[in-house]
C-alpha cells in the first residue's frame, strides 16, 4: 500500500474525520497582514507576534517536508438552548487534549512504519494558519464566515497538524469555494463582526466571551443574543451545516448542559466544567456575563 494510504487509513481508524497532505512552503499572507493592519485581532497580542512563523511553517520545525492536516467532526447533535448559551465546541472534553492524544497515536504509528521520521504535532498550540493549511491540504474551503468548511461535515470540525520530515506527494489544494452568493452568516451576525472572509474580533461574540480581558464592551450588553461562552451563530445559519453528522467520538458528546440557567457556586462551576474549554474563561467572567445576558 502507498505510504499516504497507510497513514490515511490509520488516521480514520483513530477517529479523525478527514486527512490531507501538503508541503510546508511559504504562505502568501496578505490576508493575515491585512487583518492585523485593521486591528481586527483586538486584544490577542499573540497574533502580532511570530508573523514570520505563521507564514513560514519551516521555521517552526526546520526538518519538515510534509504537513499532515487533520480534521475531527465534533458536531454534538441537536442542542436545545435556553438562556445563557455555551457554544457547541465547548460542550465536550477540551479539544486540545483530545486531539493531541489522537495525534500522538497517529505520529507513533508513523514512526513505527517509517523509522527515523521526525515530527511535531499541533492543535492551536503553535503559530500555524490552520485553516489555510487545511485548505491547501484539500480538506475544504474557507467560507465567508472565515470557517474551514468541509463538504461532509460542514464547519463543525476542529483542525490539527502533524509536521513530518518524510517527503510525501501533496494532495490537491481545495480550489473551489461553495459559498456562492449566500450571505447568511454575514447577515445573521448580531454585532456586524463579519464581512465576507473577514472577521473583526473586536465585535465578535466568541472573542468577547472567550478571549477578551477587562471591561465588557457595550456591544455585548446590547446584542449578546444569550451567548456566554463562544458563539455559533455564523455556523448555525450556514447551509453547509444543515446535514451535519453527529460526532462518533464520545469525548465530544456534551458533558455539560448547553445552557446555564442559574449561577452555580464557584466549587460547583469548577467541578462541573472540569476538563472542558469553558473552565478557561474563569468563574468571575462567566458570573459577570450572566448578569448581562438578555
Ligand atoms: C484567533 C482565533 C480565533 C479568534 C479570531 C477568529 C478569526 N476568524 O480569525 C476568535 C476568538 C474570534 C475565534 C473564534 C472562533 N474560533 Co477560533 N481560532 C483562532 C486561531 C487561534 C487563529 C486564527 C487566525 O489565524 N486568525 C487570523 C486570520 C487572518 O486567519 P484565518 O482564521 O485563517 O481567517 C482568514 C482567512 O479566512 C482569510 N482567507 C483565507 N482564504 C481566503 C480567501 C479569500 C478570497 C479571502 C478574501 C480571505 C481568505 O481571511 C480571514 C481573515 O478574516 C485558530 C487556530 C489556528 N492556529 O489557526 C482558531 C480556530 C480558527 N478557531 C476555531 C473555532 C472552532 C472557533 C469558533 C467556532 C469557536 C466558537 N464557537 O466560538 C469561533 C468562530 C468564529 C469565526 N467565524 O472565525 C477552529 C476553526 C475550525 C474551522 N472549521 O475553521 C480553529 C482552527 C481552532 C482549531 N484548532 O480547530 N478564533
Amino acid at each position: 500500500m502507498e505510504k499516504k494510504e497507510r497513514i490515511r487509513n490509520k488516521a480514520l481508524e483513530l477517529g479523525f474525520s478527514k486527512i490531507g497532505f501538503t508541503t510546508p512552503e511559504k504562505i502568501k499572507g496578505d490576508f493575515l497582514l491585512n487583518w492585523l493592519s485593521r486591528g481586527a485581532e483586538a486584544g490577542m497580542a499573540y497574533m502580532r507576534r511570530n508573523i514570520h512563523l505563521r507564514l513560514n511553517p519551516k521555521e517552526i520545525f526546520p526538518p519538515v517536508k510534509t504537513i499532515i492536516s487533520l480534521a475531527v467532526n465534533y458536531y454534538p447533535g441537536e442542542v436545545n438552548y435556553r438562556r445563557a448559551k455555551i457554544s457547541r465546541y465547548a460542550l465536550g472534553r477540551d479539544y486540545h487534549r483530545v486531539m493531541k492524544k489522537m495525534m500522538r497515536r497517529l505520529f507513533g504509528f508513523i514512526r513505527k512504519e517509517f523509522p527515523g521520521v521526525e515530527g511535531r504535532f499541533f492543535v492551536d498550540s503553535a503559530p500555524v494558519l490552520e485553516r489555510e493549511i487545511a485548505r491547501k491540504a484539500g480538506l475544504g474551503w474557507i467560507g465567508k464566515n472565515t470557517m474551514l468548511i468541509t463538504r461532509q461535515y460542514g464547519s463543525w470540525v476542529f483542525l490539527g497538524e502533524i509536521f513530518i520530515s518524510l517527503e510525501l506527494p501533496p494532495d490537491e489544494p481545495f480550489r473551489e469555494n461553495y459559498c456562492g452568493t449566500c450571505n447568511r452568516c454575514i447577515e445573521a451576525c448580531p454585532t456586524g463582526a463579519l464581512k465576507p472572509y473577514f472577521l473583526d474580533a473586536r465585535l465578535c461574540l466568541s472573542y468577547i466571551t472567550v478571549e477578551h480581558k477587562g471591561e465588557i464592551p457595550e456591544i455585548y450588553r446590547e446584542r449578546n443574543m444569550g451567548w456566554i461562552f463562544g458563539c455559533d451563530i455564523c455556523q448555525e445559519v450556514c447551509p453547509w451545516n444543515r446535514k451535519a453528522v453527529k460526532t462518533g467520538l464520545k469525548d465530544f458528546l456534551p458533558r455539560v448542559p448547553p445552557s446555564l440557567d442559574a449561577l452555580p457556586s464557584k466549587e460547583e462551576f469548577e467541578g462541573e466544567f472540569k476538563g472542558t474549554p469553558i473552565k478557561r474563561a474563569g468563574y468571575e467572567k462567566i458570573k459577570r456575563l450572566l448578569t448581562l445576558i438578555k
